[in-house]
């Protein structure tokens, strides 16, 4: 009997924008693999361009929530966080890495950053917060703002150069993680895309795709969940990277397409046929 693939998701629900929990769970559903998940917070929408959410502050249902877990036996194939609100919800879920991570492939996404700035909720020294979670992770998924605060180091505005990108992911192999994988890579206007990196056989990759213009919100998290699921169902993490750039363009451009308003986040949904394709679900 073939035991399904399970992932435990700890993230905030934010109820309005499509991140987060309600992205992670569609995406990591449709490969066929059980989601489970820790809120963290519930927001009405996420905190990028919006202003009046709510937010209801979910740390102490954190320790409860995995106590019963624990009673039940479970077990899960990976675990994968994102954004976390504060220190304290840093440490638990180092926690539960410690305590339950055992042989699941362990997933942060060190969400706090983009275009050079922290986002606003967070403190200054956030980075140093994430980037000891970072290592607990087999594999991080920082893109280039988070890649450089939690190194220490000044964000430099792309276009990049080999030279850069390759030295970043060599460097950020000092955060302990066991792979990486760096988002927003782009060595000419007009493209974007991703790099990987193993640090145990320092095997890298590239993939570079036509860049959709503006901003949208949740694409990290898009990408972070395709990654993930595709991960699960045993890609390595080269190959992941692939099915999540393809995978955050094809939503990226159906959203350009519409003209939605970008705080609403990218139709991924119309994508996931394809990503079930992709993952040879
Ligand atoms: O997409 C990352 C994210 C998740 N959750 C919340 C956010 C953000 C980014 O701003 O605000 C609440």
């Amino acid at each position: 009997m073939n035991r399904q693939l399970r992932v435990a998701a700890i993230h905030d629900i934010s109820c309005f924008g499509r991140c987060s929990l309600t992205v992670a769970l569609p995406i990591i559903s449709a490969v066929g693999v059980e989601c489970s998940v820790i809120p963290t917070a519930v927001l009405s929408t996420h905190t990028g361009g919006f202003t009046g959410y709510t937010y209801r502050d979910l740390t102490e249902d954190i320790v409860p929530i995995v106590d019963h877990w624990k009673t039940l036996d479970l077990r899960f194939d990976a675990f994968y966080s994102g954004f976390l609100g504060s220190f304290e919800q840093i440490d638990l879920v180092a926690d539960i890495y410690d305590d339950m991570g055992g042989d699941a492939l362990v997933v942060v996404d060190p969400v706090m950053a983009d275009n050079g700035k922290l986002y606003t909720v967070f403190p200054e020294n956030f980075p140093k917060g994430m980037a000891k979670l970072c290592s607990k992770a087999d594999v991080i998924i920082p893109n280039m703002t988070e890649a450089a605060f939690m190194l220490g180091e000044e964000y430099v505005k792309g276009p990049y150069d080999r030279e850069y990108i390759d030295g970043l992911l060599e460097r950020l192999s000092r955060i302990g993680a066991g792979k990486a994988i760096l988002t927003g890579v782009y060595f000419e206007e007009g493209k974007l895309g991703a790099a990987s990196i193993d640090f145990d056989t320092g095997e890298t990759s590239l993939v570079m795709r036509d860049a959709v213009s503006g901003y949208y919100h949740g694409t990290g998290d898009v990408f972070g969940s395709a990654a993930v699921a595709a991960m699960v169902r045993g890609h390595c993490v080269a190959g992941a990277t692939e099915i999540a750039v393809d995978f955050t363009v094809g939503s990226l451009k159906r959203s350009y397409a519409a003209g939605t308003d970008k705080r609403f986040g990218v139709n991924f949904e119309e994508g996931l046929g394809d990503l079930m394709d992709a993952i040879h679900v």
